[in-house]
């Protein structure tokens, strides 16, 4: 439907009478003005997206006015200083930009006990540079298996085991105190079984029913399913579970407790807009869009990634410039690079997991080289303006090898021999492997399989302690600081898995415990351990020389304006187990260099003196001076960042 600017002129002055008198003036706060102000200003990209969702519904305009009623009373319960906050944020809208951000992620229950507990670890991430805090789900789930607290049964509550919503509060308000931004999870893709809305459904309320994507037989799931993958097939086949009370297929992407939504009913849409408000009011600042591809769905496709994702993803979105402007989105879409791309916008996610890199970090590691690493960052890693990547080496997730195949064949690779080879390496099943990792999902026709195990024990860390043996050690040690070293220093926030900056190894109990064995990511999601982490301390220790390293990296991003906010580029090192990239603002030049191979490699000095460097380099790693004119030797797993002096 086209929309004149008379039609969107006329039904916004309709809804804000309707706003006023539901609101008259004494209810509404200085501020309100700055609330319209924003309305006015977004609310024909507002319309336009929602009539082409919804504008088939009869009743669009009821649900139009829910939703602006929705927005004005979350805006009026948003707190005084976050409203203060999104003024400023409003003036500074790349605010996460700039390099002041370092993320880290943890389950609140495995790395402090519960809310109450973290508030006295927050010296801890202090002390690490920690800015952004990613709490994995802290929600009401079901008893049991609750996919790691992604079956979401109220985003209204906390897991009583791990505080009440007042504490998350009191919490978020404290973090904001020393500086750190509050990251949760809205996992909008689906609920918990055991949603007040699913509990409805399976009650037999249709209103209900009409929140989830529910067949009477098989004859639609079937259809569909023709093209569609599977992402947990060792949980169940197919997308679909059968549901005996009420003789009804209801879509199950995920696990058969986590009922995928149905977003082409406006009212979940408005529903799930309320949940999102309502976790934007409790202080975060970065809000992790969990499972990004999945939330339309259209017969003949493949269901992921459709048009009308990106509509939602930018309905939200605009909701929030208008409600919440201080909080920004980041998007969780594990998939091919084109795709994950996609979602990356000032108007969608501002900002996105960098799952390529991640990939290709250990790709590279598991070949000693660093060639299709340069070729897809070379093509893939520059962003528009307004938006940045979150390089992370391990999530909670497993490893998936995400590359491009089109990337790999230009390299000589076969993509699906590759994949199977790093799959082998990173289980232990190749001779060479330094890994210990668990196959994930494995399907042995196909050779497919994703990879669990902590960033640790991947880099060969928890083999080389078992067998004592002192080189192995060093180099694990290496990988670990190598792979870090460039997601601090390739542009966007870094993110560190807590624990990963003592070297915790892999948790081989999640095996005797019901509740997580049939699920290998709980491989890498050990208990944090304080006694290991108190080793920090002590010179020498392999707690110490990791931790170290961190802080030599968190400080090398504050000192050097290049690395927070230079421009990126790539370069080829004339060396294939040489990964290099410069980083530059017109004040500073960088160029960080890592060696991949566990032998001594060159950068030969016709090379360095073709990329512009002649004279004397500081490498602020070693903190050692590098004469330029000669060759530049790098030690097995180096990692340099080279200082130009002068210009
Ligand atoms: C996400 O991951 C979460 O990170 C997982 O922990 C959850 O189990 C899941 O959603 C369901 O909520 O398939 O293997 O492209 O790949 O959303 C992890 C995105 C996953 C998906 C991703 C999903």
């Amino acid at each position: 439907m086209p929309v004149s600017e008379l039609h969107c002129r006329v039904t916004l002055d309709r809804l804000k009478r309707r706003l006023h008198s539901r609101f008259p003036e004494e209810s509404r706060t200085p501020e309100w003005e700055g609330f319209e102000f924003r309305l006015e200003e977004e609310f024909p990209n507002l319309f336009r997206h929602l009539l082409e969702l919804y504008g088939h519904h009869f009743d669009f305009f009821y649900h139009l006015e829910k939703l602006l009623e929705t927005m004005a009373t979350m805006w009026l319960d948003r707190l005084p200083e976050l409203k203060s906050s999104d003024g400023l944020r409003e003036a500074e809208p790349t605010w996460f930009q700039g390099g002041r951000l370092i993320g880290a992620m943890a389950y609140v229950d495995l790395f402090a006990g519960d809310l109450k507990g973290l508030r006295e670890k927050i010296s801890y991430l202090q002390e690490l540079g920690v800015t952004y805090l990613h709490l994995m789900p802290i929600y009401r789930t079901p008893d049991g298996d609750d996919d790691g607290g992604y079956a979401v049964s109220s985003y209204r509550e906390v897991d009583a085991d791990l505080g009440t919503m007042d504490e998350l509060r009191e919490l978020a308000v404290e973090l904001r105190q020393h500086g750190i931004s509050l990251v949760l999870d809205f996992v909008f893709n689906h609920t918990s079984d055991e949603h007040e809305w699913a509990k409805l459904a399976r009650d037999g309320d249709e209103i209900c029913q009409g929140y989830y994507l529910m067949f009477d037989s098989r004859q639609e799931p079937d259809e569909y399913e023709r093209h569609l993958r599977e992402i947990f097939p060792d949980e169940h086949p197919g997308c679909f579970t059968y549901l005996t009370r009420i003789k009804k297929w209801v879509w199950t992407t995920f696990h058969t407790y986590q009922w995928d939504l149905n977003y082409r009913n406006p009212e979940v849409f408005n529903a799930m807009v309320e949940e999102m408000l309502f976790l934007a009011n409790v202080g975060v600042e970065v809000l992790r869009m969990d499972a990004v591809p999945f939330i339309w769905k259209q017969k003949g496709t493949n269901c992921e990634n459709l048009p009308e994702a990106h509509r939602v993803i930018e309905t939200f979105n605009l909701i929030a410039r208008i409600v919440c402007p201080s909080m920004v989105f980041k998007s969780e879409a594990i998939v091919a690079p084109d795709d994950i791309k996609s979602y990356l916008g000032p108007n969608q996610c501002q900002i996105s997991y960098n799952p390529l890199l991640m990939a290709l970090l250990w790709e590279s590691l598991a070949t000693r080289n660093a060639r299709l690493l340069r070729y897809s960052m070379e093509r893939r890693f520059a962003l528009e303006p307004g938006c940045a990547w979150v390089n992370y080496v391990r999530s909670h997730d497993d490893i998936g090898w995400g590359f491009d195949n089109h990337d790999a064949e230009t390299q000589g690779i076969n993509p699906h021999d590759h994949r199977r080879f790093l799959n082998d390496f990173y289980v232990g099943r190749h001779q060479a492997s330094f890994a210990r990792g668990e196959p994930f999902q494995e399907n042995p026709e196909t050779g497919d399989a994703r990879v669990c195990g902590t960033c640790a024990s991947l880099c060969g860390l928890g083999k080389a302690l078992e067998e004592n043996d002192e080189e192995e050690i060093e180099l694990a040690l290496r990988r670990i600081l190598l792979i870090y070293g460039v997601s601090f220093t390739i542009g966007g926030i870094p993110l560190i898995y807590l624990g990963d900056e003592i070297g915790m190894l892999n948790d081989y109990g999640y095996h005797q415990d019901l509740e997580k064995e049939g699920d290998a990511r709980w491989l890498h999601r050990p208990f944090f351990d304080w006694e290991k982490a108190e080793r920090r301390t002590e010179a020498g220790t392999v707690e110490n020389i990791l931790h170290g390293g961190f802080l030599k990296l968190a400080q090398m991003r504050q000192n050097n304006d290049a690395l927070a906010r230079g421009e990126t580029e790539i370069v080829d090192a004339g060396n294939d187990h040489v990964f290099a990239f410069f980083r530059t603002t017109p004040d500073q030049t960088v160029l960080c260099v890592a060696n991949f191979s566990d032998q001594p490699q060159v950068v030969e000095a016709p090379r360095l003196r073709q990329l512009g460097l002649r004279k004397a380099l500081l490498d602020i790693v070693a903190g050692q001076t590098v004469i330029a004119a000669k060759q530049l030797d790098l030690e097995p797993l180096q990692f340099m960042v080279l200082l130009k002096r002068g210009h």
